[in-house]
C-alpha cells in the first residue's frame, strides 16, 4: 500500500518520476484522487513552502519540487477535473507592463498550484487590459509582479481599471521593490514578500 507520505516525501527531493510512479500506484489503490493531491502533493509542497520562506532552502531546490509536483498533477488533474473537483481558487498572475523578470512570479505561480489553487499565467509585460479580462472571467485573485522601481508604478493602473470595471477580484503584488506601505498606498488587498507568504495572504482573502 502506498503512504502518502511517501509522495510528500518523493516531491520534497524533487524525485519526479518517482511522483508520477506513487501517485499512479496510489489512484491503482483506488486512494481517493482529492486525498493523493492534498496528503501527498499539497502536504509535501507546503513543506517546501516553510522550509523557503526559513531559508532552509533555496530557489533551486523549490523549482525542483515544483517539477516534481508537476509531474504528479500531470497524472492527477485529468482525473481530478473529470471528477469535477473543485480548485480552492482561481489565480491570474502576471509580470506587469514594461517588466520582463519572471523568475519570482513563477515561484508565485507554482506555489499557488501547490496549494491547490488553478493558476492562470499571464506572462510578463502584461497590460492592465489582460489582467481585466482575466478577473471577468472568474479569477478570484490577480496577482502582480514586479521587479523595477520603474515598472511597479504601473500596478496602480491596474487596480483603478480594474475598480473601473466593477470586479470584486482581490488583487495582490510583490516584487523586490514593492512594499507593504505602497500596496496600501495603491489600494492592493494584500502583498506578500515571498511566494509561501503569497499563498498564505491569498487563502486569507479569499476566507473573508
Ligand atoms: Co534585472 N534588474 N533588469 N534582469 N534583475 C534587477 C531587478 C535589479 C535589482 C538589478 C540591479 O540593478 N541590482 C535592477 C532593478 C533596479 C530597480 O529598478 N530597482 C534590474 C534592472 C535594472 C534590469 C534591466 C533594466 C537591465 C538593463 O537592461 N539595463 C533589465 C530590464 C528588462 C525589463 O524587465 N524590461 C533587466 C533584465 C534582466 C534579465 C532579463 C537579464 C533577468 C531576468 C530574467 C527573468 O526573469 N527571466 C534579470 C535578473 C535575473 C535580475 C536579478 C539579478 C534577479 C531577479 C530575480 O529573478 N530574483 C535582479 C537583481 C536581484 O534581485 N538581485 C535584477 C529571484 C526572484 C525569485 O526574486 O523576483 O524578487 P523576486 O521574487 C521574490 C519576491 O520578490 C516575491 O516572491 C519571490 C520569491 O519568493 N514576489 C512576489 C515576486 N513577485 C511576487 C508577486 C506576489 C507576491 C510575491 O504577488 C502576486
Amino acid at each position: 500500500m502506498v503512504s502518502l507520505n511517501a509522495i510528500s516525501e518523493a516531491l520534497q527531493k524533487g524525485k519526479a518520476d518517482e511522483v508520477k510512479k506513487l501517485v499512479t500506484q496510489a489512484l491503482e489503490e483506488k486512494i481517493a484522487p482529492k486525498k493523493v493531491l492534498e496528503e501527498g502533493l499539497i502536504a509535501g509542497m507546503d513543506i517546501i513552502g516553510g522550509r523557503f520562506k526559513r531559508n532552509e532552502i533555496y530557489i533551486p531546490e523549490v523549482l525542483i519540487a515544483a517539477r516534481a509536483m508537476h509531474a504528479g498533477m500531470s497524472i492527477l488533474e485529468p482525473i481530478l477535473v473529470k471528477a469535477g473537483i473543485k480548485m480552492i481558487g482561481k489565480l491570474a498572475i502576471g509580470t506587469v507592463k514594461g517588466d520582463l523578470h519572471d523568475i519570482g512570479k513563477n515561484l508565485v505561480a507554482m506555489m499557488y498550484k501547490g496549494a491547490g489553487f488553478e493558476v492562470q499565467d499571464l506572462g510578463v509585460d502584461v497590460p492592465a487590459d489582460k489582467y481585466v479580462k482575466a478577473a471577468v472571467d472568474g479569477a478570484d485573485l490577480v496577482g502582480l509582479s514586479a521587479l523595477l522601481t520603474t515598472t511597479m508604478v504601473g500596478m496602480k493602473g491596474v487596480i483603478e481599471s480594474l475598480k473601473e470595471k466593477g470586479t470584486k477580484t482581490k488583487v495582490i503584488i510583490g516584487g523586490a521593490p514593492v512594499t507593504q506601505n505602497y500596496a496600501d498606498e495603491i489600494g492592493a488587498a494584500g502583498y506578500a514578500a515571498d511566494a509561501a507568504s503569497a499563498v498564505e495572504i491569498g487563502k486569507k482573502l479569499l476566507s473573508k
